[in-house]
């Protein structure tokens, strides 16, 4: 037993960037329990940061990596980043088929609303908390509160709730790249349109589209956000728009380079408000998006982001994630190259300057890491 441990140990990386996670693995029935755990704390400690979060998701990870269906505990007991929460959970599944605490959870009024309300756009765990202490179960009571104070975006979130609450295929994630590069290329031509996140490593469905748009001429990325917004909302394609702009310039960049690439989300009083974890313009979007066949218009969430050329590289990789991949890949480079990566650049701690790239591939290199393809990526 000790040694067919040590051997997985030897197989599994400390840092999931240094290895392929693909979509398809052995185990998506213990993964699927961990990574519920995960959200069941990011729920939790909405207010104290996530670090019992991350410790299930980084334990999922491991498991992913492993080349077999998972039979006794013993398998698992010393591979790096799983803790005894985690071991104790594996073992319950390996042993019973289920874990009684995960399904405890699972089956809990409040994780059941919590997953309901946070599934609102504009509604992060702290309002979902919140709604649920006010004793609101469903959608519709939300919906039809008169005492219940909303956001504008709550609003929308509710009144498109239909809409924005399904899972966009990948066919469906085309024809909305294709309606909005079409768009683009009329107002801005030769703009150079990737669709990233989870489409770009794969995934059969996504909760939005998320679209990197640079141009090889950078006094032209300067004011791209603008340009394609204004011309979106006067085609009326546009229902919201939350944009960012302005705040990227490398000084900015260096001044912040290791706390501006943590994606967290903060309290501030009542609200809940996403801490921007780069500086690239970008707008998140309600979009109405109508097709040639079919009258009836989808409403989507489309994230529009504009990359310098410069940084593309660096934001393509970023964009495409996986949050945890961009984790380790953060992780891993400060650790053990003294390097810290944003969607901007990498930037050289000891040395204080900056790398270029021109591909994702020079990105692997500079950092001593194999290349992996995008769909190699979803840790
Ligand atoms: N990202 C990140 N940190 C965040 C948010 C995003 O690093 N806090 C990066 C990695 C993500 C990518 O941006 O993969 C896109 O973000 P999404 O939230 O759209 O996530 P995905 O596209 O991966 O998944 P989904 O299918 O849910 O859209
Ligand atoms: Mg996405």
């Amino acid at each position: 037993e000790k040694k067919e441990s040590a051997a997985n140990v030897a197989e599994i990386t400390a840092y999931e960037c240094q290895r392929p996670t693909l979509l398809k693995h052995h185990n998506p029935h213990i993964t699927e329990a961990l990574e519920l755990l995960e959200k069941y704390y990011q729920f939790l400690d909405h207010k104290q940061g996530d670090t019992r979060a991350l410790a299930f998701r980084q334990a999922s990870c491991t498991i992913k990596a492993l080349p077999k269906r998972v039979t006794r505990v013993e398998e698992v007991r010393n591979l790096h980043r799983i803790g005894k929460h985690s071991i104790s959970v594996i073992e319950d599944i390996v042993l019973h088929g289920t874990s009684e605490e995960v399904e405890d959870i699972r089956q809990s009024d409040w994780f059941k609303c919590m997953e309901l309300f946070t599934s609102v756009y504009g509604c992060g765990p702290a309002t979902a908390d919140k709604w649920y202490k006010k004793g609101f179960r469903t959608i519709d009571e939300i919906k039809t509160s008169e005492t219940l104070e909303l956001r504008e975006l709550q609003k929308l979130g509710l009144l498109y709730y239909e809409d924005l609450s399904k899972s966009i295929p990948r066919d469906e994630v085309e024809v909305i790249i294709e309606i909005i590069k079409k768009e683009v290329s009329e107002c801005c031509p030769e703009t150079q349109v990737e669709a990233v996140g989870g489409y770009r490593r794969g995934k059969s469905h996504s909760h939005d589209v998320d679209l990197l748009l640079t141009h090889k001429d950078s006094s032209i990325t300067a004011t791209l956000l603008e340009s394609v917004v204004s011309h979106l909302k006067a085609k009326d394609m546009i229902i919201h728009a939350s944009v960012y702009v302005g705040q990227n310039t490398l000084s900015r960049v260096s001044e912040t380079h290791d706390s501006s690439a943590q994606p967290t989300y903060t309290s501030e009083g009542q609200q809940i408000k996403r801490v921007q974890f780069d500086h690239l313009d970008k707008a998140f979007c309600i979009m109405k998006l109508t097709r040639s066949h079919d009258k009836t218009p989808l409403i989507r969430r489309v994230d529009l982001i504009v990359t310098p050329p410069d940084q593309y590289p660096f934001s393509l990789v970023s964009w495409t994630g996986s949050k945890q991949f961009n984790r380790s890949l953060r992780r891993y480079s400060v650790k053990e190259c003294s390097k810290t990566v944003t969607a901007h650049g990498i930037f050289d701690i000891i040395e204080r300057k900056f790398s270029t790239a021109k591909t994702e591939r020079d990105i692997f290199d500079i950092l001593k890491l194999n290349y992996l393809e995008p769909w190699e990526r979803n840790c």
